[in-house]
């Protein structure tokens, strides 16, 4: 076969496994958690018990601004709450890892936590009321559409660490973590949200309990952050939501959907909060399907599972360049992907593997972007 079939067939492949993505991996103060695998959980019969909400987006898709009074906008369509809660101290860090997305899917990374009245698995999420804890938008805009939040993510593997707040009391809590693309967000009802849930246990003595906004309260589709033209120089991006929550502000953190805060397109501060691309904690407990399971106690030294597994004939992929295998309740030896291929980072039922070739997803575009054309 010629080099030439070998890179098309290639290409192909990798086009068949490009999407959206979603949250599949949630690292809370140090610990490893799956996220809902949509493309195996949904049809299984018995899904295992984890922290992240389930959802029926079988499409990768997205909530469009028609639908922000819905109830799909809360935590994705046809969400429901997830089984187990992670615990995390005050001030402690929450990453959310994404299986994937492309970069031509520019926009806000934002994060929110709500808290339950009970516990978070029997929580009606019409009920909750979202405090934005960290938010990124337009980090800088030397080169049309600019630099956004969204390609930070895909430059820490897919990734972003957040802070929980050190003030707030001690409970169960919903955060919602959410991606919103602004590609064709010129057009009316062009912005694309993609949220995804999980629960978390907050320990602690904190006293500070700010006061939220309804998830179908978040957004209107002409707020100046969703009904934007980025293929504009913008001096400015107002990301929206509800104003940042920081800790010791609870007497001024206000409920007003209205309210949105600015990010300079300058500085590097424009970002709300750390990114931290380096996921080389020294030990690492994996508890990927049941984080209470005293048995499974994996450790994991740059990124390298070892010991032991709940989630038989399941793969890690170790930041796209190796992977290993969960067989016979441990997690087998490391082995790196071939040369010019990566898999999809996290714990998943099936590793996916596609070329590192960097391209354009036209048959995405085309899918999702079929009004305006903005390749160049
Ligand atoms: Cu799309």
């Amino acid at each position: 076969m010629s080099l030439s079939k070998t890179a098309s067939l290639l290409l192909a492949s990798a086009a068949l496994v490009a999407g959206h993505g979603y949250v599949n991996s949630i690292d809370v103060d140090g610990t490893t958690y799956g996220g809902y695998l949509i493309d195996t959980y949904y049809y299984e019969s018995d899904p295992p018990k984890i922290i992240a909400w389930s959802t029926n987006a079988t499409d990768d898709g997205f909530v469009a601004p028609t639908a922000y009074s819905s109830s799909d906008i809360i935590c994705h369509r046809g969400s429901a709450p997830a089984a187990l809660s992670a615990p995390v101290t005050p001030g402690g860090s929450v990453k959310m890892t994404w299986s994937t997305w492309p970069d031509d899917h520019h926009g806000p990374v934002i994060t929110y936590l709500a808290k339950c009245d009970g516990d978070c698995a029997d929580v009606d999420k019409t009920t909750l009321e979202f405090f934005k804890i960290d938010a990124g938008g337009l980090i800088s805009e030397t080169a049309i559409p600019g630099t956004w939040a969204s390609d930070e993510l895909i430059e820490a593997s897919y990734s972003r660490t957040m802070t929980i707040p050190s003030d707030i009391e001690a409970g169960n809590y919903v955060l919602r973590h959410e991606i919103i693309a602004l590609h064709s967000a010129e057009n009316t009802d062009g912005a694309q949200n993609y949220p995804q849930c999980i629960n978390l246990k907050v320990s602690g003595s904190g006293t500070a309990t700010p006061s939220g906004t309804l998830g179908t309260a978040l957004y209107k589709a002409s707020d100046p952050g969703i009904f934007v033209n980025i293929w504009n120089t913008l001096s400015t991006y107002d990301i929206p939501g509800p104003t940042l929550y920081t800790a010791g502000s609870a007497a001024t953190a206000t409920a007003a959907a209205a309210s949105s805060e600015s990010t300079s397109t300058t500085t590097s501060s424009a970002t709300e909060s750390t990114t931290t691309a380096a996921a080389a904690a020294a030990v690492t407990t994996v508890a990927a399907s049941s984080p209470s399971d005293p048995t499974d106690s994996s450790t994991s030294t740059s990124g390298v599972l070892s010991g032991s597994c709940s989630q038989e004939g399941y793969w890690y992929c170790n930041g796209g360049s190796a992977f290993q295998r969960c067989v016979d309740g441990v997690w087998d030896a490391s082995q790196s992907v071939a040369l010019g291929t990566k898999c999809t980072a996290g714990i998943s039922e099936d590793l996916t593997i596609s070329a590192t070739v960097q391209r354009r997803q036209e048959s995405h575009l085309r899918r999702h972007n079929a009004r305006v054309n903005h390749m160049s």
